[in-house]
C-alpha cells in the first residue's frame, strides 16, 4: 500500500506525496528529520513533517536564494549560509570560482548527516575546500564580534517552528547587518505570502527596520505549502537590478531555473503583499 506523507496546514490543507520508501527518521535534540524517495519528485527532505527540499524542484529553490545576491554582489568573496543543512544553497554559492570563503552554520548535525548520506546528489559541494561547515547556532555566530565581514550572507533557515524562530526577528537582522562588508546583501527565505502571510509581511517589515534597500522577490516551489514561495533581497544600498553582466552569464550557464528574465520579474510584488505592506 502507498505510504503518502504530508505537510498539513492550519488542520485544513495539506500538501503531500507519495512515497516509494522511507530512507531516514530520526529524532534529533532540535527535530524530526525525515528523508523519504517520493514517486514524483525524488528524494525529498522533512523537518518537522514540514517539507524542506525535493530533488524534483529544489534547484530553483536554491537558485533563487543564491544567485539573486550572488549576481548583483559589488563583491562575494566571503559568504555565510545560516542553515541550509542539505547543502543546496552552498553548491549554488561555490559554483562561482571566485568566491574565497564559504561558513555554513546549521544548527542541527543530524539534518547534515542525514543529506550527505541519502541526498548527495544535492549537497554536492560538501569536499569543496572553500566550505567550512560549522554545527552551531547561527544566531549566536551571527553576534561574535571576531568574524571578518562576510559580502554575502543568505538565510537558508527552515520554517518558524523550533530553531528556526530566532531566525526571524530584529535583533538577528540587526546582527547581520554588523556582519555584512560595506556592499553587503542578504537574502533570507521567507516563506509563503498567501499561507503565512503574517510571517512574510512581519519579516519584510522587520527588515526594513534594518536596511535601506528591502525587496521581497516570489517564485513557485512545488513542494512547499501554498506553492508560490519567497525570500527577501536586503542590503545597505545595492538594488536587485544592478546586474552584473558577467556573473549573470556564468550562472546563467549552469542554472536550471534562474536567469536574467526570472531575476527581473520574481521581484514583482503582488498587490495583496503591496496593500498590507502600506498598512
Ligand atoms: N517549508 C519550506 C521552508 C524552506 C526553508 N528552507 C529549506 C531548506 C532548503 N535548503
Amino acid at each position: 500500500m502507498a505510504l503518502w506523507y504530508d505537510e498539513v496546514y492550519n488542520g485544513s490543507l495539506r500538501f503531500g506525496a507519495k512515497t516509494i520508501r522511507t530512507l531516514f527518521v530520526g529524532e534529533s535534540p532540535y527535530q524530526k528529520v525525515s528523508v523519504f524517495e517520493t514517486e514524483a519528485l525524488g528524494k525529498a527532505l522533512m523537518i518537522d513533517d514540514l517539507w524542506m527540499c525535493a530533488e524534483g524542484d529544489e534547484k530553483t529553490y536554491h537558485e533563487m536564494i543564491a544567485h539573486t545576491a550572488m549576481t548583483t554582489a559589488k563583491k562575494s568573496e566571503r559568504v555565510l549560509i545560516i542553515g541550509g543543512g542539505d547543502g543546496g544553497t552552498a553548491r549554488e554559492v561555490l559554483s562561482y570560482a571566485h568566491v574565497k570563503h564559504v561558513d555554513m552554520v546549521e544548527i542541527d548535525g543530524m539534518v547534515v548527516e542525514a543529506c550527505q548520506k541519502y541526498l548527495p546528489e544535492i549537497g554536492t559541494a560538501w569536499d569543496d575546500p572553500r566550505l567550512n561547515v560549522v554545527i552551531g547556532d547561527g544566531i549566536a555566530w551571527v553576534n561574535r564580534q571576531d568574524l571578518d565581514p562576510y559580502d554575502v550572507i543568505l538565510v537558508d533557515g527552515s520554517d518558524p517552528v523550533g530553531p528556526a524562530v530566532g531566525l526571524f526577528n530584529l535583533d538577528f537582522y540587526k546582527a547581520c547587518n554588523d556582519r555584512l562588508s560595506a556592499d553587503g546583501i542578504l537574502v533570507t527565505q521567507a516563506e509563503s505570502p498567501r499561507l503565512f502571510q503574517d510571517v512574510h509581511v512581519a519579516l519584510i517589515k522587520t527588515l526594513e527596520e534594518v536596511f535601506p534597500v528591502v525587496s521581497p522577490y516570489y517564485q513557485t516551489i512545488m513542494i512547499y505549502a501554498g506553492g508560490l514561495w519567497a525570500w527577501v533581497y536586503a542590503t545597505k544600498g545595492t538594488k536587485h537590478t544592478e546586474i552584473n553582466d558577467a556573473l549573470m552569464t556564468f550562472a546563467e550557464q549552469r542554472t536550471e531555473h534562474y536567469n536574467r528574465d526570472i531575476h527581473l520579474g520574481a521581484f514583482a510584488t503582488p498587490n495583496y503583499i503591496k496593500r498590507l505592506l502600506k498598512a
